[in-house]
């Protein structure tokens, strides 16, 4: 396991770069059988009728059973007019993300490879497009899950045809869920900045490091402005250090941001410039508090997903803005990007509008235990030679490193997380994970670093926990346990988050939650009903309040989403506080109170 860092700047316009958008319909194809790679589908037009959105899923696009539970390759192919004036300049392709693999192809040459569905990759087209022309790009995604991927999963076949097994809840929608671009910069360009901040008193520093290719001879000045536009610190050199005398704090709540400039020059020529926004602020674990600008902060919000009608886990930016909206509507401060990256929208959206962010890789269903009979799959142990492995290790690596590549400069990610519900009570998952908690903070050190421990590993039982800066708990008392017994699942809870309290490390509930039809109702709260996840909620609540070391709670889920089928679910997960469509079920109403602190 090396510590090399990925290199991942956002395409942007500015004065010397520029971007086009490839998003709109795409001719699309199904290829269960793996045809395509065979025949080389990409050397040519794609012969057929379907069209496909991006970004999208594309299961839900069609009124065909056929897409909705491919398992296998998919391809995607367009045409793009490469603007006559990039010239000269270097061209870049860019998936926004591929899920959860993919190929892809500039006319008939192979320009990239990538592992996992959540973060991107380019390919440096320069050399195969000529400015003023056509291009033709070909995409082949695959959505099959191994022991080798991020999340795992596997593939049976039968004589009905392939079965894909994972041990997450969520429907596994696949494609093309994020933009698609072609951008070029200068052939001497940045290729990565970094920044720290910190905060001292009213004293703010922005500590910035920047890279650049094909620089020779070129230097680096950095400007910060403040949100009027105003210069407030300058710097040259690839790295400094830029000091704010009385700092405006990136803070919850208000999202202020200052622009850091940095241009690649050459005395007064701008050969490269490119615009990161900055939020000033610090983040630190103290005993049991979790420290924002040196102040206790709670955290209340949800667990949520990537998961709307029709799109699947396609960007939107209306559901983005709305879901904002929704969240600020209840009080909401912060979530947790379970289970997988979010786009990188939703990250600039939280910075500018001042939501915590507790950021978490894709290694989600690391647990053969939670199969039992309801996932399938059952008798697999979960790290072994034949199922998670070393070599599994090297790509879940590689996902903390592209997603502290890409996330490293956001104010609102606080706090990473490495994994959600892994087996953590075996001495084969601490000697798994202890070199991806050293791996992590080697890479960035400025943050927090933690997991979410599931409750097949209770206090006393985890042995992972003790590599974490914060305990990151999701319990079910009163739901998978003590069902429909609120009062000995209260007694319960309270019994082992007092164990986990005494660790002396601050805890955050990130879920906790109950299953709720919206409209039904009872007067003796039944299981399933909105009355007993207003009851479930309250228990809970009463619970964190008595326990100091709490400093969170995240309800699962935000909304209602989407799974495979199965005899626990009836039309996806109804443990949302909105429905999948985003209306309110009565235990909203209790959040609002609760967190908005209204009577
Ligand atoms: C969990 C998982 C989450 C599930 C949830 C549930 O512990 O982290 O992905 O959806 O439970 O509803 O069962």
């Amino acid at each position: 396991m090396t510590d090399e860092e990925e290199q991942m700047l956002r395409p942007q316009d500015t004065a010397t770069r520029e971007r086009k958008s490839l998003n709109g319909l795409w001719r699309f194809a199904l290829d269960a059988d793996g045809a395509g790679r065979r025949e080389e589908w990409w050397n040519g037009p794609l012969r057929t009728a379907r069209e496909a959105a991006v970004p999208a899923s594309y299961n839900d696009l069609f009124a065909d059973p056929a897409a909705r539970d491919h398992i296998g390759d998919v391809w995607y192919q367009t045409s793009v007019r490469v603007p006559a004036g990039w010239d000269g300049r270097r061209i870049v392709l860019r998936f926004d993300s591929a899920t959860h693999r993919a190929v892809a192809w500039v006319d008939d040459t192979r320009v990239a490879d990538h592992e996992g569905g959540y973060t991107p990759f380019e390919a440096d087209v320069t050399a195969l497009v000529t400015p003023g022309q056509e291009v033709r790009v070909t995409v082949v995604v695959n959505n099959e899950l191994t022991w080798q991927s991020i999340p795992p999963g596997f593939v049976t076949e039968t004589p009905d045809g392939k079965h894909l097994q994972y041990y997450h809840d969520f429907f596994n929608y696949a494609g093309l869920h994020r933009s698609v671009w072609l951008y070029s910069t200068p052939v001497a360009h940045l290729s990565d900045i970094t920044v720290v901040t910190g905060l001292d008193g009213s004293r703010g520093t922005v500590e910035y490091r920047s890279e650049a290719e094909g620089g020779e001879g070129l230097e680096v000045r950095a400007v910060l402005r403040d949100a009027e536009g105003a210069e407030v610190a300058h710097a040259a050199g690839a790295s400094g250090v830029l000091t704010v005398a009385g700092a405006h704090p990136w803070r919850p709540g208000e999202g202020y941001l200052y622009d850091l400039e940095v241009g690649l020059v050459r005395g007064d020529e701008v050969v490269d410039a490119y615009t990161l926004g900055v939020g000033v602020r610090t983040v630190e674990v103290r005993g049991t508090e979790f420290l924002i600008n040196g102040e206790p902060f709670y955290f209340t919000g949800f667990g949520r997903h990537e998961d709307i009608p029709v799109l699947g886990k396609g960007h939107d930016d209306a559901f983005l803005v709305h879901d904002f909206a929704l969240m600020e509507w209840i009080g909401a401060n912060s979530f947790r990007t379970s289970h997988y990256p979010y786009a990188e929208e939703v990250l600039d959206y939280a910075d500018r509008h001042g939501f915590v962010v507790i950021d978490e890789t894709a290694a989600v269903g690391l647990n053969t235990g939670l199969a039992g009979g309801i996932f399938g799959g059952e008798g697999y142990p979960t790290f072994s030679d034949d199922t998670i492995n070393d070599a599994s290790r090297a790509v879940h690596a590689q996902a903390i490193r592209e997603l502290v590549a890409r996330d490293k400069n956001h104010p609102s990610v606080v706090l990473w997380s490495i994994a959600n519900e892994p087996e953590s009570h075996t001495e084969a998952a601490r000697d798994y994970f202890e070199p991806l908690f050293t791996l992590t903070r080697e890479l960035d050190p400025s943050r927090p670093v933690g997991f979410v421990n599931v409750m097949l590993a209770p206090h006393g039982k985890c042995l992972v926990s003790q590599f974490a800066d914060v305990l990151m708990l999701n319990r079910y008392y009163g739901w998978y346990v003590n069902t429909g017994d609120l009062a000995g699942a209260e007694r319960a809870w309270q019994a082992e988050l007092d164990a986990w309290a005494g660790d002396g490390k601050p805890i955050i509930i990130t879920e906790y939650g109950a299953d709720t039809v919206a409209g039904l109702h009872s007067v003796n709260p039944g299981p399933w009903t909105e009355e007993y996840q207003v009851a479930y909620l309250d228990m809970n609540h009463r619970v964190f309040d008595r326990v100091d070391a709490v400093v969170g709670e995240h309800v699962w889920n935000f909304a209602d989403f989407e799974t495979k089928p199965g005899v626990f679910r009836v039309d996806g997960n109804k443990k949302g506080v909105f429905t999948r469509d985003r209306r309110p079920k009565a235990a909203a109403h209790l959040l609002r109170r609760r967190w908005r602190r209204e009577p």
